[in-house]
């Protein structure tokens, strides 16, 4: 992409500079956002990537004195005061405020393809030493884990300490309340019911913290020979429908803050807190982040009384649809396997199983933030396409 320009020309009054560029197209440029954005040392650091003008020092009103093409790959401004700008034509062309090139550009920064699923997935695999060393599969990893929600990783080892190293390929891990990682196995007085041998019906990770983790990591150690299988469904899938098939469910779990709370001693003592809405939107009332875990539901239930049974009547809809056989999807982790997923997206439970005086099951977890997850995408994305 080098775009050339044809002609430059201050429009609206001088309150915005018109580009012709050579294909015919045109693009507009309000001058104060021009003006912001000036890319001279007194105005931009370069080091930092970063603004130094600062707010107080900028005109909102400001009009251009003087717009000319320096050549065909830059215009320049003078404005009023007789500060000079330059910008590129490429830096232009990239910052188009039309609806396509403002799409485009949503694309590139944030990758919100979203592809659904039901039991019908083809669960996504990838040898975990691939990805651990080749940049192409750790690429395909995190994409894959954004636009479908869920990649199993193969071939670990069977020992703790493989999700500190994937922790390290991506970053680093999201700490919480339960250590940077974390053993899922039946214990003594469980300070949570995950390390039970219960079954655990679908729930998002951790709703109980403001900003619950984004992804989540389960690397099978051991595997019980009954029971504990695991299951997965997209959240964001069943939202849709539970929106077509039951709007005022779908109206009471977006819009009814629901109490969480989580008290104990694991990396240090706790006492948590925290209002979620189970189903979290966008203005255009499309889910975002599902906040659902049944055993973190506090008993406090902080809504007036005669709300109650219609909340619960909506809960259960959606939870019925979770557990829908086109929905679900059941796998039973081998030792080795790790299970990786967008905890925000994807509701994982798992089935019950039999206490015994031996521990029969042991998964490792840990948590990373889709910050950090999407920053790595990123990294890997532009070291890749370098020599393009
Ligand atoms: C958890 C969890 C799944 C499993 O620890 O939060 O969901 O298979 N565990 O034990
Ligand atoms: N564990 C697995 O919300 C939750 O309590 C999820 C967290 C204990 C770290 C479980
Ligand atoms: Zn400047
Ligand atoms: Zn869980």
């Amino acid at each position: 992409m080098n775009p050339a320009i044809q002609k430059v020309e201050a429009w609206d009054e001088g309150r915005s500079v018109r580009v012709e560029w050579e294909d015919g197209s045109e693009s507009h440029y309000p001058c104060v956002w021009l003006r912001d954005n000036c890319q001279c040392p007194h105005c931009f650091l370069r080091s930092a990537g970063a603004r130094k003008l600062v707010f107080e020092d900028l005109d909102v009103n400001i009009v251009v004195k003087e717009v000319a093409l320096a050549d065909k790959k830059k215009i320049s401004i003078t404005w009023p005061d007789e500060h000079a700008s330059e910008y590129e034509a490429k830096w232009l062309k990239k910052r188009c405020f039309s609806e396509e090139a403002r799409a485009e550009m949503r694309q590139d920064l944030f990758l919100p393809e979203c592809q659904y699923w039901g039991s019908d997935l083809q669960l996504p695999k990838m040898p975990f030493e691939e990805v651990m060393y080749n940049d192409e599969s750790a690429y395909k990893w995190l994409c894959t884990l954004k636009k479908v929600g869920v990649v199993l990783l193969t071939g670990a080892a069977i020992r703790q300490g493989e999700l500190v190293k994937l922790g390290h390929r991506i970053g680093f891990l999201r700490l919480t309340f339960y250590g940077p990682t974390w053993q899922v196995q039946d214990k003594a007085d469980a300070n949570n019911v995950a390390y039970t041998t219960g079954k655990l019906c679908f729930h998002t990770d951790y709703p109980v913290l403001q900003h619950p983790p984004g992804v989540q990591f389960l690397h099978c150690i051991k595997q019980t020979a009954a029971g504990g299988e695991s299951e997965v469904v997209d959240g964001f899938h069943v939202c849709n429908k539970l929106k077509e098939q039951n709007p005022q469910a779908y109206q009471i779990l977006s819009s009814t803050a629901v109490d969480y709370t989580d008290v104990g001693v694991d990396y240090c003592e706790f006492a948590v807190q925290c209002k979620q809405r189970i189903i979290d939107v966008d203005s255009r009332g499309q889910a975002v982040r599902i906040n659902y875990n049944n055993a973190t539901r506090d008993t406090v239930f902080d809504i007036p009384a005669e709300k109650v049974r219609l909340f619960y009547a909506a809960l259960k809809e959606f939870n019925d649809l979770l557990n829908s056989a086109e929905h679900k999807f059941t796998y039973k982790l081998k030792p080795g396997d790790i299970l990786t997923f967008d905890n925000w997206r994807v509701l994982h439970g798992r089935q019950s199983y039999q206490a015994g005086p031996e521990v029969t099951r042991h998964l490792e977890g840990a948590y990373a933030d889709w910050d950090v997850v999407m920053s790595r995408l990123r990294l890997l994305r532009k070291r890749l396409l370098k020599g393009d």
